[in-house]
């Protein structure tokens, strides 16, 4: 059976502590999508822990941890993560974690084409995390890349690299902000054989894992309005990253998938730049921000913060079908008066109230939105064992998301620890 985590909104939601959670009664933990730009903390017994490009998974001691195919590979990456968990304690990680030969690489040429674009597109800039992930897909569409299993098994993948140089310089100019290709393709050969022991055949693994039975939770990278086709296009990132995509990057039966599991912040945030309806430029921005530490993992960026958007929710959970909710960081509203909520959008010149979620990200940043006013708990919430436990206030906030998405919030989270989450 497979049990998929995606994300609700923007991302950073805690999707990685809810699969360190959850990952302790399954056999595997997947990746399928994204790359070196996801940024997962998870906290437990007092001790951080990082994630970028390896499944939280690792974390548990008995858990098999996949990177799937349509992850983006970043070897480098793969190999000083591993080194960093491993000196955390990390029980047997290696022997734990395996990556299928058909993920495509994720190159620094890749990195340095990101950082190039960004620059060209000046303030209409997409806001990467400049780890290349916009490009080493596209690579991968137009044919042009290096898969791991090409890096295993084909002495020519060098010359693949040095043509998509030669591209890019065409593009961007001769220099590529110093990149030296050569320099990659010797470090990447030097990564061959230390790859190989990691490296399988995903299909024949997954197929095998399915008819024994084996319990699979799949971790999804970024989140649904970040997808390249359902999000806030043309800020998105470049893969799908809803239910779809889990499907084309990683080989489930979908006949043995027996849940989707939203997870969802109780408030908004978003990294990067883009629409963001009820995204606050003052005092509340600055409370979220503060309290909720609202920094990405990845690149250390301010995430822009404002009230929880049940408008972009309800339509994140048409494409994904969520039979499950978790909603995150409840704590950080603790010390609110008053609690909003978007419930609508009317459309910026005439009035009228928008049907369903707009596709022009030009029309969805002059959106005017409606709010319904929640009076806040001022108490303390983390500590909580029991929801029942909760202020009333808490509780009524709680119902209503659920009342308006209509499905059940399951996992309620408190506190960044493992222990500050609430199970219904
Ligand atoms: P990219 O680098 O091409 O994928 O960027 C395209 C857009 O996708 C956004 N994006 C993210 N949004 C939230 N969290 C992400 N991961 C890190 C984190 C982000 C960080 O967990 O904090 O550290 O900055 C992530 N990755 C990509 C990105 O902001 C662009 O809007
Ligand atoms: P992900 O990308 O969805 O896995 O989320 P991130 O790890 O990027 O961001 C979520 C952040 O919120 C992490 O620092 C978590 O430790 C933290 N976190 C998760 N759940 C909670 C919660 O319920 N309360 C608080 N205060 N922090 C949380
Ligand atoms: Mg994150």
């Amino acid at each position: 059976m497979a049990t998929i985590v995606l994300g609700v909104q923007w991302g950073d939601e805690g999707k990685g502590k809810l699969c360190d959670i959850l990952s302790s009664n399954v056999e595997i933990c997947a990746r399928a999508t994204g790359g070196r730009n996801c940024g997962h903390t998870v906290v437990t017994a007092g001790v951080s822990y990082d994630f970028h490009m390896l499944p939280s998974g690792l974390l548990h001691p008995s858990t098999i941890n996949i990177i799937g195919p349509g992850v983006v590979l970043h070897v480098p990456t793969f190999f000083s993560e591993l080194a960093s968990i491993e000196a955390k304690g990390v029980a047997n990680a290696q022997q734990r974690l395996k990556v299928s030969t058909r993920c495509a690489l994720n190159l620094d040429l890749h990195a340095a084409a990101d950082r190039l674009r960004e620059e060209q597109l000046g303030k209409k800039n997409i806001g990467t995390t400049g780890k290349g992930i916009g490009p080493a897909y596209s690579s991968k569409a137009e044919r042009s890349t290096v898969l791991l299993g090409d890096l295993l098994d084909d002495d020519e993948f060098g010359d693949r690299i040095r043509a998509m140089e030669r591209d890019y310089k065409l593009r961007y100019g001769a220099d590529l902000n110093g990149y030296d290709v050569e320099g990659e393709i010797e470090e990447l050969k030097n990564f061959r054989e230390k790859i190989r022991p990691f490296s399988i055949d995903d299909v024949e693994f997954l197929e095998e894992a399915q008819e024994k039975g084996q319990k699979i939770l799949v971790e999804g990278a970024q989140s649904a309005l970040l997808d390249n086709t359902y999000g806030t296009w043309p800020y998105v990132t470049s893969t799908a990253t809803t239910f779809g995509g889990t499907m084309a990057g990683l080989n489930l039966n979908y006949r043995k998938v027996d849940s989707v599991i939203g997870v969802m912040k109780a408030y908004c945030t978003r990294i990067g730049s883009g629409p963001f309806p009820t995204e606050d430029f003052g005092d509340v921005s600055r409370a979220l921000q503060e309290i909720g530490r609202e920094f990405g993992v990845t690149t250390g960026r301010r995430r822009r913060c404002g009230w929880l958007d049940l408008v972009s929710a309800k339509y994140s959970g048409s494409v994904n079908h969520y039979d499950f909710l978790n909603l995150t960081k409840l704590d950080v509203l603790d010390t609110f008066e008053e609690i909003q909520v978007a419930v609508a959008y009317k459309h910026p010149d005439t009035g009228a109230l928008i049907k369903g979620f707009p596709a022009s990200a030009k029309l969805l940043s002059r959106v005017e939105v409606v709010y319904k006013t929640m009076k806040g708990w001022n108490a303390k919430t983390t500590g909580t064992k029991k929801f029942e436990d909760l202020p009333k206030e808490a509780r009524d906030y709680v119902a209503f998301i659920e009342d308006f998405l209509g499905v059940k919030i399951k996992w309620i989270g408190c506190g960044p620890g493992r222990e500050d989450v609430l199970t219904r």
